[in-house]
């Protein structure tokens, strides 16, 4: 059997390299970055200071109008925004290299690839005491583009309801309601064009029609939504054809994606960052660097940035004349601030950082959507587990087979992000709360962003995983249903494993430590069996085959086994947030309503680091939406 597994997955890895080498040659990639002692200068240079302080107008190497840290979703927004104006310079420096001939970050369905890789920070969480002590995998993709070339390409933005409540918690600061959705809808327009998809009709009045970012349903549709939607339907959740209006998102939908027409990955840098843009003359990017502290005057104004490609290699400063813009996400940015002798002072004196500001919010609140998937057997030929993780040689003969179908016509499987439907439910309260609470009463917090918003996501998938895909799932033709709380009230932290900044910092996002998560979670579960023994879908699902990876016998369990189960199972759902917060200091905020840190000058965050709450959704799409208005609100500062 093993054999046999491991002739599957050399005949895939070599279908991959062949057809991955034909692609190579159909896409340009030599394009012009730059190296971190091509630009700045080495820091043991006396002269630095006095240069970063002098207000001068040479258009040098070592100093820009903005430094831009870590080049990823946010930061390739800025970088295109702020270069349209030809008065202002713009610097980047990105720790990864380009995406741009990158396969695993350009064919939709190979994105899991790019993990635990060199394109990888290949983080893991502390021992999680809420999942029976695991620590558990957390990918960040390191790439131009950052995440959103190495994500799953869902496109999804929250709800109104959540971007109210946003503008609500800046307790009328300068600048908040501009964060509620009546006046931050149109940043999540600004980057979308929504391209229509013949066989999906489906509404388009508040969809994006001129942004760099094309969305569809171009990704690979294997059918099983099909029975999906009315399986929804019939237990009470509704069909909606766009959940991402102004009207709410409690419903079940299609699943619109970052892939465009000819089925690639649509990321930040193929979107933003084209040809053109990166040829402007005031926009340089240096890929490869890793920035290791941001620079302060005596004023706490930040003058610079550090960088070097290498643990021990030559250390470099560059200048900001009007701006250090840190977007290196949500783990990243608080690692840099605490290394550069911003956060909380215990933490930092813990290391011995100089401290520049004690700002107690830094690296707290990390909130993530905590995940369980359950899976089941399908009757033959739902399946696409062939074409994405093969575990025999005829499996890996039908992925042989996509490959060649995306090289020549850029269709099939290959185009996959495997989720097709996604469902935003209440289970706390209401009647589909009821029906899954098994006896039990309403959950007693009601964590949502607003009357009307969902606490759960359901996803449905042709495919299983085990562990994020990297180990095989050794039955024929099984799907997910992956579900999600949304709103969790477990918060963890981002800390300093030490002062040294290639050291890996501390995550603890403190799963599943409250009640109110884990009743979210079972009752999330069984709404999943629910589903699973609901026609049309209980049809196609064979529930005589058992095996230890299925769990058609889960839904069925006490409240405590299930809890159990999850305790052993549940993993991150890739949506890291808030460890920046926008809000006021005294409520653990970071930034102000201008994205400005508090407490210090010259610095600003525009990454998902800064959402004051999580978004009950996808964080992609929102993330994009907070760098245009970003883009915005720098441009009206200078
Ligand atoms: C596997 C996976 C699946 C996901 N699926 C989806 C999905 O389907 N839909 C969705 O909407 N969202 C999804 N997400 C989440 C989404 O992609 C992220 O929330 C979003 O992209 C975060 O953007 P960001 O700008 O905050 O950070 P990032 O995109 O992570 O950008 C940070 C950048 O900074 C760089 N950097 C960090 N530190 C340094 C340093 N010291 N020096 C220089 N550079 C540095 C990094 O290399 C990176 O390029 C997924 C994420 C992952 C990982
Ligand atoms: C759970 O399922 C999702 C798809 O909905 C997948 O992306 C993820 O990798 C799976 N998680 C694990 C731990 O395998
Ligand atoms: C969830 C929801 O209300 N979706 C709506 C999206 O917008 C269209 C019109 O633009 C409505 O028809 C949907 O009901």
């Amino acid at each position: 059997m093993s054999t046999n597994v491991n002739t599957a997955l050399a005949v895939g890895a070599a279908a991959i390299a062949v057809g991955t080498t034909a692609y190579a040659f159909s896409s340009k990639s030599s394009r012009p970055f730059y190296s971190a002692n091509e630009i700045g200068r080495p820091v043991d240079d006396v002269s630095r200071k006095s240069t970063a302080n002098k207000k001068s107008s040479i258009q040098g190497d070592d100093e820009f109008d903005f430094v831009i840290v870590g080049g990823g979703t946010a930061a390739m927004v800025l970088a295109n925004r702020l270069t349209e104006r030809s008065d202002v310079n713009v610097l980047v420096i990105e720790a990864g290299k380009s995406s741009r001939g990158v396969h695993a970050a350009q064919i939709p369905a190979i994105f899991f690839m790019l993990q635990r890789a060199a394109s990888d920070w290949s983080y893991w969480t502390t021992p999680q005491k809420g999942c029976h002590n695991r620590e558990l995998a957390w990918t960040r993709t390191k790439i131009l583009g950052g995440c959103s070339s190495g994500n799953a390409m869902m496109f999804n933005l929250g709800v109104p309801q959540d971007y109210d409540e946003w503008a609500k918690l800046q307790k009328g600061a300068e600048g908040a309601e501009g964060w509620a959705y009546k006046g931050f809808q149109k940043y999540l327009q600004k980057f979308e064009t929504f391209v229509p998809h013949p066989d999906v009709p489906c509404p388009t009045e508040e969809r994006g029609k001129t942004g760099p970012v094309k969305t569809g349903y171009f990704g690979y549709f294997a059918g099983l939504g099909r029975a999906f939607i009315p399986t929804c339907e019939a237990i009470g959740i509704p069909h909606v054809p766009d959940v991402n209006t102004s009207k709410g998102a409690i419903g079940v939908t299609r699943v619109a994606s970052y892939i465009d027409s000819k089925g690639r990955r649509v990321s930040t840098e193929n979107s933003y960052l084209t040809p053109e843009v990166l040829a402007r003359p005031n926009l340089k990017v240096v890929c490869g660097a890793q920035v290791t502290k941001i620079c302060f005057n005596d004023a706490k104004r930040a003058i610079g940035v550090e960088f070097a490609e290498k643990k021990d290699g030559p250390v470099f400063f560059v200048g900001a004349r009007n701006e250090v813009i840190l977007s290196a996400g949500a783990i990243n940015t608080p690692q840099i601030l605490l290394l550069s002798g911003i956060g909380p002072a215990s933490d930092l004196s813990k290391h011995s950082i100089p401290v520049v500001q004690h700002l107690p919010g830094v690296g707290r609140n990390l909130a993530d959507h905590i995940v369980f998937n359950s899976s089941f057997p399908l009757r033959p030929g739902y399946s696409i587990k062939r074409y994405m993780i093969p575990t025999n040689a005829g499996e890996a003969l039908s992925m042989a087979g996509a490959i060649a179908q995306y090289l020549i016509k850029g269709t099939g499987p290959m185009t996959s992000h495997a989720q097709e439907c996604m469902a935003f439910v209440r289970v706390g309260d209401g009647e589909i709360g009821r029906k899954v609470a098994g006896g039990q009463p309403d959950v007693d917090e009601d964590s949502t962003s607003g009357k009307g918003a969902p606490d759960v996501e359901v996803m449905v998938a042709p495919l299983a995983w085990r562990d994020h895909g990297h180990k095989p799932f050794d039955v024929p033709e099984p799907m997910t249903i992956t579900t999600t709380v949304l709103r969790p009230t477990s918060k963890g932290t981002v800390t300093l494993k030490s002062a040294d900044p290639w050291d890996k910092p501390l995550i603890d996002p403190c799963y599943l430590t409250t009640k109110h998560d884990m009743e979210i979670l079972v009752r999330s579960v069984r709404l999943a069996y629910q589903l699973t023994n609901t026609e049309p879908l209980k049809s196609i699902i064979d529930h005589d085959l058992k095996h230890p990876l299925l769990d058609h016998a889960l839904g069925s369990k006490s409240n405590a086994e299930i809890e159990d189960v999850i305790r052993s199972r549940a993993e991150t759902g890739y949506h890291p947030s808030c460890t920046a917060r926008m809000a006021p200091l005294e409520d653990g905020g970071v930034v102000d309503a201008r994205l400005r840190v508090h407490g210090v000058q010259g610095l600003r965050i525009v990454d998902a680091s800064v959402q004051p709450e999580i978004v009950s959704g996808h964080t992609t799409g929102p993330t994009i939406g907070i760098a245009e208005k970003a883009a915005d609100l720098i441009k009206e500062d200078y």
